[in-house]
């Protein structure tokens, strides 16, 4: 008996303090086991000044050093610090001071000044940055020896877009309910929303848009507006601004009037005292997001004005007040015979020099809808006197939802490095973004109220690296992901040296296995998880898959050329000709641009056909290769994580597996070729494959 309670108390001093349930996420500050490293900290770190209003740096270094170091810092005046933060003014060293003047409004700079750290900064927000980033490196072992760094972010805008309805549904949303509880506030401050704001802050993330851009008008009526400055008072330590979605109809809806016609007077003075009733409550909100015209949306065209006419008059409404508008680009019309991937071009170029200086063009990374891969949008660089914000998809919504591992840094950064050629060649679509003060980058959040925050622990990585991409477009995929293994999962190198090109490498597999060679949009209806290339008929033709693989005995994919729906005469020139010869074309896109031919020889030698059935065939064992180097690792990652982890690969494989299978039974019927000798023949029938549904997929609106 003895022994028992004896192996019982022993196993509890054996169990780790937290659970490793994720919900740390990359702000993990558990004790440094290297204890030279650890005292050599203690002794640069144990005293620290900090100016006055920054409670947020301040709380955040108390609860990192508690926990890397286990000691609480000793908050001094500046005399008798190891660590300085504070803005400006007392810098001597030349070198600090000059990196501080080329800093921007949100950069810093840490560096030594007579054998104490700085963290230096020309505003509050900046030293909260640094702060992080410093703590980030003792996350890391790093050694503070003759650190000198200085860093600020490129882009201006820096925002997540929840898609969150007011019932606490999230549209897309794979990670459970909602994070705000609109129901308790503003009387109940979850302390989650805190965590929530630190983990922004820690990645540089400056804004977020809390609710759906398929709006609700009542989040604008005083009982919502109070609960969002409930908010917004958490956030504002973090420097994150709150903005809303606006929905067009608002002022017929919660208004009474009867019109929401953008140069209607009435209309025009309901959205100015809305604003000023809104920055009373809000005084930094940051704006609206507004989806209009676009899937049943209200807008301006419903009163036959422009979306720059409806763009304007909201901007006249903040301008007063500094805020902005984020218009969405996202615009198609079932009533357009047009090709899909032209309408938000043929809509919005001729409106470039027409929107005010606070209105801000929101354009997805590509012309279709965050598809695994697609060419960048043909908007970057078409708009010249308009500042242009890229929004880019966290949560999966075409890439397996929350159950398959994908990184999606590789997947932003081709975007983002993508040559636009407009006006000449060496204009890539980050510099298109930071040529305007005004310039952003938007995320759709995959966060909600599961415990990990994002359903998959994997699925945090893209959170991560959306933060650290739109502070520095330039850094790489593989810088990123080390980071974030190392913040996640500890120093171990074998844990690092096996997660980073299993990363890096997820993205292109889900490709393989989802779209290979610029397919597009087959994932199946409504829900878009897992294949569903035979979707056919329904109410749009833009929202089946034969529209956009168009595959037929004679070949398959989309001609986007002059002899189809030139689509590809939207890109500069330069664009165009790497695209435009199929011979030439870059394969990853080749059935993006072009109706292929089934024996087109591709560069491998194969035809197309066996081409498809290799690239499918690929995804699957790439999946399986990633299972088999998690394996490897389970001595390295706790009993939690690594279980949560496995099975979740294993619905990844299952998956790829599925979609392999249906997309090449399937393609065969139009290619009318054997499958390759080397590879599975389906299981099933195709018959089999198309009535597999996967009913109930969260996140599917209506
Ligand atoms: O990707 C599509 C989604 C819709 C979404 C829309 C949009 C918010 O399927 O659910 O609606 O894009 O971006 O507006």
């Amino acid at each position: 008996m003895r022994c028992w309670l004896l192996l019982l108390l022993l196993g509890f001093a054996l169990t780790p303090l937290h659970a490793e349930d994720g919900y740390r996420l990359w702000l993990r500050y558990d004790a440094i086991k290297d204890q030279p490293k650890r005292q050599q900290y203690l002794s640069q770190l144990s005293s620290i000044y900090i100016d006055d209003e920054n409670t947020a740096a301040k709380n955040e270094l108390t609860i990192a050093l508690s926990g890397l170091l286990e000691k609480k810092p000793v908050f001094t005046p500046a005399a008798s610090a190891g660590l300085i933060i504070t803005t400006a003014k007392n810098i001597s060293d030349k070198k600090i001071k000059s990196a501080l003047t080329a800093a921007n409004d949100e950069g810093y700079v840490i560096g030594w000044q007579h054998n104490k750290l700085f963290i230096t900064a020309n505003t509050n927000a900046g030293l909260l940055y640094g702060t992080f980033r410093l703590i980030q490196l003792i996350q890391q072992n790093e050694s503070l020896n003759n650190l000198f760094i200085t860093n600020s972010p490129s882009l201006h805008h820096r925002i997540l877009n929840h898609w969150d309805n007011l019932d606490r549904s999230v549209e897309r949303g794979y990670a459970g309910q909602s994070l705000w509880k609109w129901h308790l506030l503003p009387g109940y401050i979850d302390p989650r929303y805190r965590d929530y704001a630190r983990a922004n802050a820690s990645v540089g993330i400056n804004g977020t848009v809390l609710t759906n851009v398929n709006a609700n008008a009542r989040v604008l009526t005083d009982t919502y507006l109070k609960k969002a400055a409930a908010l917004a008072d958490v956030f504002r330590p973090y420097h994150i601004r709150v903005y809303l979605t606006a929905r067009f109809s608002a002022p017929i809806e919660i208004g009474g009037l009867r019109t929401a016609d953008p140069l209607d007077p009435e209309v025009k003075r309901w959205w100015k005292n809305k604003a000023a009733e809104i920055y009373q409550l809000i005084p930094d909100f940051g704006g609206f997001l507004v989806k209009a015209n676009s899937e049943g949306q209200p807008g301006p065209q419903d009163y036959q004005r422009s979306h720059a006419d409806g763009a304007n008059m909201l901007a006249e409404a903040l301008a007063p007040h500094g805020g902005i508008v984020m218009w969405r680009a996202f615009v198609y019309s079932h009533e357009t015979p047009d090709d899909r991937a032209k309408q938000a071009y043929t809509e919005f170029k001729p409106l470039d020099g027409k929107f005010l200086p606070n209105v801000i063009l929101q354009v997805k990374n590509g012309a279709i809808d965050f598809q695994p891969r697609e060419p960048f949008h043909p908007l970057f660089g078409a708009m010249p006197q308009t500042p242009l914000m890229m929004e880019v998809q966290l949560t999966q919504e075409y890439l397996g939802a929350a159950s398959h591992l994908v990184y999606l840094a590789p997947l932003f950064k081709e975007v983002l490095d993508a040559d636009t050629y407009q006006p000449v060649a060496g204009n890539s679509v980050a510099s298109v973004l930071q040529k305007n003060k005004n310039g952003g980058i938007a995320g759709v959040a995959n966060i909600g109220d599961e415990r990990n925050w994002c359903g998959h622990p994997f699925a945090q990585s893209n959170w991560f690296a959306f933060g650290r991409l739109a502070w520095n477009p330039a850094i790489s995929s593989k810088e990123i992901a080390r980071e974030w293994i190392r913040l996640t999962f500890g120093n171990n190198a074998t844990v690092a040296n096996t997660l980073t090109p299993m990363l890096l490498q997820s993205r292109e597999t889900a490709v393989n296995y989802m779209t290979p060679l610029g397919l597009h949009h087959i994932m199946a209806y409504g829900h878009h998880y897992g294949p569903g290339p035979w979707v056919a008929n329904k109410p749009r033709a833009d929202w089946t898959s034969v529209y956009y693989h168009r595959a037929d005995s004679t070949g398959i994919g989309f001609d986007r050329t002059a002899t189809g729906s030139n689509a590809l005469s939207q890109y500069a020139a330069g664009a165009q000709r790497q695209w435009e010869n199929p011979a030439t074309c870059d394969e990853k896109f080749l059935l993006w641009f072009h109706h292929v031919p089934w024996n087109h020889r591709m560069q491998s030698g194969r035809n197309l056909w066996e081409e498809i059935c290799y690239r499918y065939n690929t995804g699957v064992s790439e999946v399986r290769d990633m299972q088999t180097k998690w394996h490897k690792l389970k001595p390295y990652i706790d009993e939690e994580r690594f279980e949560q982890v496995r099975m979740l690969l294993n619905i990844q494989e299952e998956n790829a597996v599925l979609w392999r299978d249906a997309c090449v039974a399937y393609f065969q019927t139009f290619s009318r070729q054997p499958l390759p000798a080397n590879y599975p023949q389906p299981a099933h029938s195709l018959d089999y494959y198309q009535q597999q549904n996967f009913y109930y997929m969260p996140g599917n609106p209506g």
